[in-house]
């Protein structure tokens, strides 16, 4: 078995930006101030448990309810470490309602990031595994000057980087440049996230399908036409699916990701536009997925050409292995066809 290279997270950027010559090693440098974060991040949440159980807050107050909420820590944790670099004219945080500026006394970028500082964290207390997603654009106002909303509204066609860290029994980085989909898993004894699995490609047939069937009562009948084909597959002598959802949506994409399968948060009758947010949930999961082989869509269109008019802007969302979202799209199509709701 060939030993894996000893290639770091900021090597196999380095690297892989010396392949384009317009390249200037801004994106690796604010790739490498993320990950930096991502550490630091990475042993709050692990040490999370302990506020509890120990009480150890690292404050006076044994309660624990003097520590920051782990998603403001993460987000503050981001700001704090990306604000200075040099790196981005513009930040915007799920934490956060308005964009975030970079302060006046520090250079000014050219790129801007969007950001879920620690999606899924209410799952925390029940030890579940949770994640940063993140989505990187080149500005389009000129340089120089401050950011503006329009620089985070870009359709996710228009990403340059985007990836998430997954707090779990590993803390693994993973991200694409759009030259594939590479992941990083964090060695806590040197302090490197070291290449672990390259050119990540999803399978083309799911297995798995996640989604909150709790909402079946609210869904549209394409989806409920879809759901119930997936579960009769074995009558058509098809290998069955396995329903794994854990509520929290790196943790779901990741295991998709690597073993094949189809992620839903669909529009229903309550919640006409879903509930995950466009620019820094969906767009980055779209943009990984589709370097990996797979596809997003929100029922109708690409996830990635949707055109965003605010900033926590929600889509509904069906992304996974490419020939599961296929059947999806065709019962969304056909009962919108038969007229169907
Ligand atoms: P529901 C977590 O709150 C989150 O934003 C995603 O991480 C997760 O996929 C989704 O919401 C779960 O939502 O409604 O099924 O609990």
């Amino acid at each position: 078995m060939e030993p894996k290279r000893f290639m770091t997270l900021q090597r196999h950027i380095l690297e892989g930006e010396r392949q384009h010559p317009e390249a200037t090693g801004e994106l690796s440098a604010l790739l490498s101030e993320l990950a930096l974060a991502a550490k630091v991040i990475s042993l709050e949440v692990n040490k999370a448990g302990l506020i509890d159980i120990l009480g150890f807050t690292g404050d006076t107050n044994v309660q624990g309810e003097a520590v920051k909420k782990l998603d403001i820590y993460a987000h503050n944790t981001i700001v704090s470490a990306m604000d200075h670099g040099g790196h981005l004219c513009l930040m915007a945080s799920e934490e956060e309602e308005d964009i975030i500026h970079i302060p006046k006394h520090h250079k000014l970028g050219k790129y801007v990031m969007m950001f879920d500082p620690l999606d899924g964290s209410s799952n925390i207390d029940a030890n579940v595994s949770i994640g940063t997603i993140f989505s990187i654009l080149k500005r389009k106002s000129p340089e120089g000057t401050p950011g503006t909303l329009e620089d985070a509204l870009q359709p996710g066609v228009e990403q340059v980087a985007a990836g998430y860290i997954v707090y779990g029994s590993s803390t693994i980085f993973v991200y694409t440049a759009g030259h594939g989909v590479h992941a990083f898993t964090l060695d806590p004894a040197v302090g490197e996230f070291l290449l672990s699995h390259e050119n990540i490609h999803t399978p083309e047939d799911a297995r798995i399908y996640s989604t909150n069937e709790g909402n079946y009562k609210y869904w549209h009948k394409g989806l409920k036409n879809y759901i119930k084909y997936i579960q009769d597959a074995d009558d058509r002598g098809a290998t069955p699916y396995s329903a794994r959802y854990i509520g929290s949506m790196v943790a779901d994409i990741h295991r998709n990701l690597l073993y094949g399968g189809i992620f839903i948060y669909p529009a229903d009758k309550r919640h006409p536009n879903g509930k995950l947010r466009l620019l820094y949930e969906c767009n980055p999961m779209a943009f990984l997925y589709e370097q990996a082989g797979g596809r997003a869509i929100d029922g109708k269109q690409r996830i990635l050409e949707i055109q965003p008019h605010k900033l926590h802007q929600r889509v509904p969302i069906y992304i996974g292995s490419k020939n599961a979202v296929d059947m999806v799209e065709k019962f969304l199509r056909e009962a919108e066809e038969e007229g169907e709701d």
